[in-house]
């Protein structure tokens, strides 16, 4: 099994490769464990992105993935893909502020702080202050218009991607190229009333979603697998 979780059924027959693969990595150095180290950082979810080999290791994932997609037929856009006397007539993003322009979105750096002195476990005891620079992004707001013409109140789930449109030559990529190069900007339910309304949502509403989940995930090993899923 690729991605198992604490509900997956025999998981000794099954095994867990995804996760397996960050323990294995994780023990490289100790494989049993006979010098008592203990595991590196990508046995910890809080940690994994510290080791280059977690990209490497999440790309080998991905591909496994892709290359069992590919073997199955393309969707139906009518039966499998749409949604019954709902259209989405427009999407547009614009900045929180007045008269900027549509779709055009501004990212900057930032320099922060960052108290590590809880995750040190040598030197001294106390304060630890690091400060990065980061990328940061100005607030914006999705404009959707939809129309529900189904005469009765829907519910829907509103998922945004982002993906880039050429490639490094110019040149427009293909869809088939272009789906394994989407990030998830946004995801959200939605209550449609009958008739036709735009739709504004908030940028930050993925991040805090995220922030919440490892929250969680303090308290649930489920969460695990799902974050790593996310990254
Ligand atoms: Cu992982």
């Amino acid at each position: 099994m690729i991605e198992a979780s604490i509900l997956s059924p025999n998981p000794q027959l099954y095994g867990n490769l995804h996760n397996m693969g960050h323990n294995v990595i994780a023990y490289s150095h100790d494989p049993d464990n006979r010098f008592l180290e203990e595991f590196g950082v990508m046995g910890d979810v809080t940690t994994a992105m510290r080791d280059p080999i977690f990209y490497r290791w999440h790309s080998f994932i991905d591909q496994i993935f892709q290359k069992y997609k590919n073997i199955l037929p393309a969707y139906n856009t009518n039966t499998q893909l749409a949604y019954d006397g709902i259209t989405v007539q427009s999407i547009m993003c614009q900045m929180n502020q007045r008269n900027t322009p549509a779709n055009v979105i501004l990212t900057y750096w930032q320099r922060g702080e960052l108290n590590l002195g809880a995750g040190l476990d040598f030197g001294p005891q106390g304060n630890v202050f690091a400060q990065f620079t980061h990328l940061q992004h100005a607030p914006f707001s999705w404009r959707i218009e939809v129309n529900n013409n189904s005469g009765a109140p829907r519910r829907g789930t509103c998922r945004i991607f982002m993906c880039p449109k050429n490639d490094e030559r110019g040149m427009p990529f293909t869809f088939r190229d272009q789906r394994v190069l989407m990030i998830e900007m946004d995801r959200f339910a939605v209550n449609l009333n009958p008739g036709k309304y735009p739709s504004g949502t908030a940028s930050l509403r993925l991040l805090r979603r995220l922030v919440r989940a490892k929250r969680l995930h303090r308290r649930s090993i489920l969460y695990r697998a799902i974050i790593w899923a996310c990254m």
